[in-house]
């Protein structure tokens, strides 16, 4: 029997949804933030540039534990501001945060009891940036949530998938899990008040059955946090897709599509290719329109600013976000296959019709698979009627010619029917 593997999710936890899905259903759009000591470097180690993702530069440039650790004695991002970062956060229209804890590298920005390799122990700032981040996003009513690398772990001898320092044959995995991941998450649990998300990453070395206790065993500190699909084995209470991946048409339950604002989740500094509001805000209705979330990267540097591109570039898309919200958070997936004038998204007993490319004769064909009796058109900013014509089971709308340009017009159909 094939499955496709929308249906193999929609099955996972035979239909039980968890209760708090619906928060995040909604959302839409999230902040993702790639922050360690990778940040610090900047994609450059030792004079030479790397251009992959910056937080993968210890692998990529094999270098040992032990060296890798005395960048923290560098690491000091003193223009940290959490309010700053929330507020942008708000700006653009963001509604829920997901922040490294801890990444592959095995560096934890947060005030960790359980190892000194930590942002308190290890750095000559010396104080828990996490604390103050989660309270000022927590105050815009705006979701705070962790992301955890679980198994990937290159600075412990027993973490997964550092073979250039350690003998992968050789590691206890189980011991790395009890001795470092557990304690740690459960800190992150208990210590930074409700989490609306905790962001598992790049599963290992556990069964289906061990997976599950451990959820199970985190379950109980905080009910209400939802995880996501990296625990692995299926597991997870929403989906995450592959890195920078969009599907092709609508896919049921909870999911998230992730992306990053440039080409590098961790800050390099030679990496200024940076998506524009426009890009951003067509991206988003793209991933609406399959009926998803976005969650959006951005790489702080080792001063623990923000670039400025991604500042200004979000902030637009925050303005946008105001004035044509109401076609992207709370939506689902659009009833009208994909046109070549752009996408839909669906409300109640409406379609949204983001129109990301304009038609040169302004004409906005709209096939739809069965006969609605449509009671109202118009533009979403400004509420202006637009007038439209029927043909069988399609709707022929005509735009103003004298609409400023937008990344999406977004137009509403009322419709009467299902
Ligand atoms: C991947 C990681 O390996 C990358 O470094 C990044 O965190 C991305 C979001 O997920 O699996």
């Amino acid at each position: 029997l094939s499955q496709t593997m929308d249906e193999m999710w929609d099955n996972r936890s035979n239909g039980k949804e968890h209760p708090n899905i619906k928060w995040f259903k909604d959302a839409k759009f999230g902040m993702f933030i790639h922050w360690g000591l990778y940040s610090k470097l900047g994609g450059e180690w030792k004079g030479k540039k790397y251009y992959g993702s910056g937080e993968w530069i210890m692998s990529q440039g094999k270098i040992p534990a032990k060296e890798y650790e005395q960048v923290a004695a560098g690491f000091n991002p003193i223009a940290f501001n959490a309010d700053e970062w929330a507020q942008l956060t708000a700006d653009a229209g963001m509604k829920y945060m997901v922040i490294t804890a801890k990444h592959h590298e095995g560096f934890s920005m947060y005030d960790s009891k359980v190892t000194s390799f930590d942002m308190v122990d290890a750095t000559p700032y010396g104080k828990d940036p996490m604390k103050p981040l989660s309270e000022a996003t927590r105050k815009r009513g705006i979701q705070f949530g962790f992301y955890y690398s679980q198994f990937q772990d290159w600075h412990e001898p027993n973490g997964g998938k550092n073979s250039w320092d350690f003998d992968e044959s050789k590691k206890n995995y189980q011991l790395y899990y009890q001795q470092k991941a557990i304690p740690q998450i459960k800190e992150l649990l208990t210590k930074y008040g409700p989490l609306g998300i905790l962001w598992f990453d790049t599963p290992g070395g556990m069964t289906k059955e061990q997976t599950q206790s451990f959820i199970d065993s985190l379950r109980l500190l905080q009910p209400g946090c939802l995880f996501s699909s990296r625990v692995g084995h299926g597991l997870g209470d929403y989906k995450d897709l592959g890195d920078s991946e969009i599907p092709a048409t609508p896919l049921r339950g909870a999911w998230e599509s992730l992306y990053t604002h440039n080409d590098s989740w961790g800050y390099i500094q030679h990496d200024l290719n940076f998506k524009t509001p426009e890009a951003l805000i067509q991206l988003l209705a793209q991933v609406a329109s399959r009926g998803g979330n976005l969650l959006l990267n951005v790489g702080p540097d080792g001063n623990g600013r923000i670039p400025e591109y991604s500042i200004r570039f979000l902030r637009e898309t925050g303005k946008w976000l105001k004035e044509n919200g109401a076609s992207i958070y709370g939506t689902s997936f659009g009833r009208i296959a994909d046109q070549p004038w752009g996408v839909s998204t669906s409300g109640a007993g409406k379609q949204f019709l983001h129109v990301l490319h304009m038609p040169a004769d302004r004409q906005l064909l709209v096939p739809l698979q069965k006969r609605v009796v449509v009671s109202k058109v118009y533009l979403l900013k400004g509420k202006q009627a637009l007038k439209f014509t029927t043909h069988g089971n399609d709707i022929n709308i005509q735009l103003p010619s004298n609409l400023p340009g937008s990344a999406d017009h977004v137009v509403v159909m009322e419709y009467k029917g299902s």
